[in-house]
């Protein structure tokens, strides 16, 4: 049997056919003995009452009442060798005040709609709780079609109109399934009524739109991100110990580990448990005190992680929020925001800047302003880390919600003058591009100190020149003794260093340019906005990798000597943040390739992109210096 299983969050109202088709999936296809069914068939007909999918559900509750432990909120069953868990959300408050303690693991919602009644305002909310679980794809489920006569009309007027809301929430709709759950129809066949639906019937609609992962994967657990929120330090005698809970991946004895927001560094020595026993490894869900190398001054409220896989930090978040007071939400007043252990006072603000009343019950996007940094995880569909917030007053919880981005003041919003009008009609890029007989474009390397960026550009601006490329270097060292000559390397200055490389990456690339930045930019944010200035399609993400440690036996400026020396502090990697890209076009590791390996995989990738070298006077191209 598959160790596998698609996991789907779903969300309903009870009346639109919730229970009925989750009573209906458990009946036919879960793992239910039969004389389970066959006694809940009994009892109906004792009763008196035909055996509805819905009942059978509401049946199995009462037996787990009585301390049959069937969860009804998790629905297990198989479909043609595939195993799925539904996972119930309900709609109340209790429910979503609990979320913030776990994640669902689920990338995919179920969205059912009474057809017949159509989309009303518990199936927008339905539709935010997705949002706010942080499910961003959405399937979803138009029931009761066998009462509304099977009208295909009624029904794609159903899906247009659901489609466009679930977009409006930022989500995807993956597919709009006309069913009857009371009846079984169109969940694994279609049926005579619903001839004219295209689509795949439902299951096979969930197989196709959803990925198995694997079931208490311990190794797969251990690759996630290691989040350990850090609750208290304690002393005895002359050590400290570092007391939290791991929330992701794992943790084992050797592992060198970066605590946020204060960028102290250490390596573990020891975990430490209560009872003492012998553990070499810990694993999410563990509470654990770690013994350290080093005695390090931190606090409660510190997020411990590998030095690679930071978590982010700023003071200012995007959020979608749902709010569980009977007071409305007040703009003006201060709350306590909680994130992990941390506890931060913080301002709230509309993202829309509307600032209406919010009510018990309502959902809303916001931007947290927080009095200090905080360290967060997006919320995104592997939600693996501190995603979840909840928002305080001095005497109880207001609201709850996920962290969804950073904002990112646009480029208009830096602007100091209003009084710019932006001038057209320059040569261009195009114009450029076909004199130079080749396209522009902007490999943005990034990586750590030593990581060899500025080796690999070096060679790699080598051998595009001997090809007949226009080409240009810009490196970190270099312009931070000119144009940078004024940043130094706190958060805001790189985020400025790095904007100011993208505005010259574009310059450069308007000339039909291939432009090489080599900088650590070691902020994903930072990243983000340099690629929203020189535009998604030229920006290619390179991430030059190498292990801190080959890094630092590297040293070519002796600069990590000096930051552990304590000589240089903010210093990438060591007590300061550095944020690998996720889905970086290249990655090359420079510890076990050589050079020339690696810019023969950039010109691979050039080609791929259809970059060509010019053709020469000759009439050859530069061919031989170009080829991998
Ligand atoms: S970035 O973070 O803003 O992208 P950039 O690449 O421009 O950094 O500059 C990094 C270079 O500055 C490093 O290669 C290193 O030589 C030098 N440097 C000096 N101090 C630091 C520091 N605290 N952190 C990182 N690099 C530093």
């Amino acid at each position: 049997m598959t160790n596998e299983q698609r996991k789907i969050v779903i969300v309903g109202h009870v009346d639109h056919g919730k229970s009925t088709l989750l009573g209906r999936l458990l009946m036919d296809f879960g793992k239910v003995p039969q004389q389970t069914i066959e006694k809940v068939r009994k009892v109906c007909e004792s009763r008196g009452v035909q055996l509805e999918p819905a009942f059978f559900l509401d049946a199995f509750q009462e037996e787990q009442e009585q301390g049959i432990s069937i969860d009804t909120t998790r629905v297990n069953f198989e479909f043609e060798g595939h195993r799925f868990l539904l996972i119930d959300a309900p709609g109340h408050l209790e429910f979503l005040k609990n979320m913030t303690s776990g994640a669902s693991g689920a990338e995919t919602g179920i969205l059912v709609i009474d057809g017949h009644e159509g989309i009303g305002s518990q199936t927008l909310r339905h539709l935010k709780i997705l949002g706010i679980l942080g499910v961003g794809r959405v399937v979803v489920v138009v029931n009761k079609m066998d009462k509304s006569g099977y009208k295909q009309a009624r029904f794609e007027e159903v899906a247009t109109e659901i489609r466009a809301h679930v977009e409006r929430e930022g989500q995807t709709c993956l597919a709009v399934v006309p069913i009857s759950a009371l009846k079984g129809e169109n969940l694994t066949a279609s049926c005579e009524g619903l001839s004219w639906y295209a689509g795949l019937p439902l299951l096979p609609q969930l197989v196709a739109s959803t990925t198995a992962v694997a079931v208490d994967d311990v190794e797969a657990a251990n690759r996630e991100p290691l989040r350990m929120v850090l609750q208290d330090v304690y002393r005895f005698t002359d050590e400290r110990f570092y007391a939290g809970r791991i929330i992701s991946g794992s943790i084992a004895p050797g592992a060198r580990v970066f605590f946020s927001p204060s960028g102290k560094v250490s390596t573990v020595e020891a975990l430490e448990t209560f009872p003492p026993r012998d553990l070499q490894l810990a694993v999410k869900g563990d509470s654990v005190a770690l013994r350290l190398k080093d005695q390090i001054f931190v606090e409660r409220g510190e997020i411990v992680s590998l030095p690679e896989q930071t978590p982010e930090v700023n003071n200012e978040l995007q959020a979608k929020l749902i709010w569980l007071n009977s007071e409305p939400l007040d703009w003006a007043q201060e709350y306590l925001l909680k994130v992990g252990t941390q506890e931060v006072s913080c301002r709230l603000e509309p993202s829309n800047m509307v600032f209406q009343q919010i009510g018990n019950g309502d959902f809303v996007d916001v931007i947290i302003k927080a009095q200090k940094p905080i360290c967060f995880d997006r919320s995104n569909s592997r939600n693996f880390g501190v995603d979840k917030f909840v928002i305080c007053t001095t005497f109880e919880t207001v609201a709850c919600g996920s962290i969804m981005a950073l904002t990112t003041a646009t480029p208009q919003g830096a602007q100091k003058s209003k009084n710019i009008v932006v001038e057209s009609g320059f040569v261009k890029r195009e114009e450029h591009e076909n004199r130079h007989g080749h396209k522009g474009t902007v490999l943005w390397m990034t990586g750590l100190s030593g990581a060899g960026k500025s080796t690999l550009a070096k060679a790699l601006e080598r051998r595009l020149f001997a090809a007949g490329f226009r080409v240009q270097v810009l490196d970190g060292d270099n312009l931070r003794s000119g144009i940078c000559a004024d940043l130094g390397f706190e958060p805001e200055d790189r985020a400025e260093n790095i904007r100011r490389v993208a505005h010259l990456s574009k310059l450069l690339l308007n000339t039909g340019t291939i432009v090489i930045s080599a900088c650590i930019s070691p902020y994903e944010k930072d990243r983000r906005i340099a690629k929203e200035i020189i535009g998604a399609e030229d920006f290619h993400e390179l991430f030059i990798f190498c292990p801190i440690e080959v890094c630092q036996s590297r040293d070519p400026k002796g600069l990590y000597k000096k930051a552990t020396g304590g000589q240089i502090s903010d210093f990438s990697g060591l007590n300061a943040p550095y944020q690998p890209p996720s889905n970086p076009k290249l990655r090359l590791d420079s510890s076990t390739m050589s050079i020339e390996a690696e810019v023969d995989s950039i010109i691979a990738m050039l080609q791929t992109e259809g970059i060509k070298p010019p053709v020469t006077a000759v009439g050859a191209r530069g061919e031989l210096a170009w080829k991998p």
